[in-house]
């Protein structure tokens, strides 16, 4: 760890306590550092276009909706490859709630998330990317654990 020392003006510093607060962060450091770790992340990943990506799409829609539900199902079902999993939440008589995971490489996954939030009829649309390697730190495709088993390929 490095100790820096940094300016900031003074309303957003009030705007960080807040924010500290309504997390209930220990110090302004652990929520600085989240706070930099999420910009580096969204920015590499627009800037590595192309890039495999893992990525949270929410949004919430009116299921009586007219045609809604249907053009959804539709549009995931055409982006299969995409669509990794979606939980459906019906969060009151009309509206649900709906988390997808996507995977896939960033342009593709970013191209697909914006026309869903897009869709008229759905709200509160979010994306959230991660890099694909988040959890396990850089590695290549075709790494040890495939290379040794049994007849595998060259
Ligand atoms: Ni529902």
């Amino acid at each position: 760890m490095q100790r820096l020392t940094i300016t900031i003006d003074d309303d957003l510093v009030a705007s960080v306590d807040d924010y500290i607060e309504a997390r209930g962060y220990a110090n302004r450091s652990e929520a600085i550092r989240d706070l930099v770790r999420s910009g580096l992340q969204q920015s590499s990943l627009e800037v590595a276009q192309g890039r495999d990506c893992i990525a949270t799409l929410s949004y919430v829609y009116d299921h009586e909706a007219r045609e809604l539900p249907k053009r959804l199902t539709q549009e995931f079902h055409d982006h299969h490859h995409l669509a990794q999993a979606t939980l459906h939440v019906h969060i009151s008589h009309d509206s649900c709630l709906e988390v997808t995971v996507l995977r896939g490489r960033s342009t593709e996954v970013k191209a697909f998330a914006d026309h869903v939030i897009a869709e008229r009829g759905v709200r509160h649309g979010h994306v959230v990317f991660m890099p694909a390697d988040a959890e396990a730190g850089p590695h290549q495709h075709g790494h040890a654990h495939h290379a040794s088993k049994k007849g595998s390929r060259p």
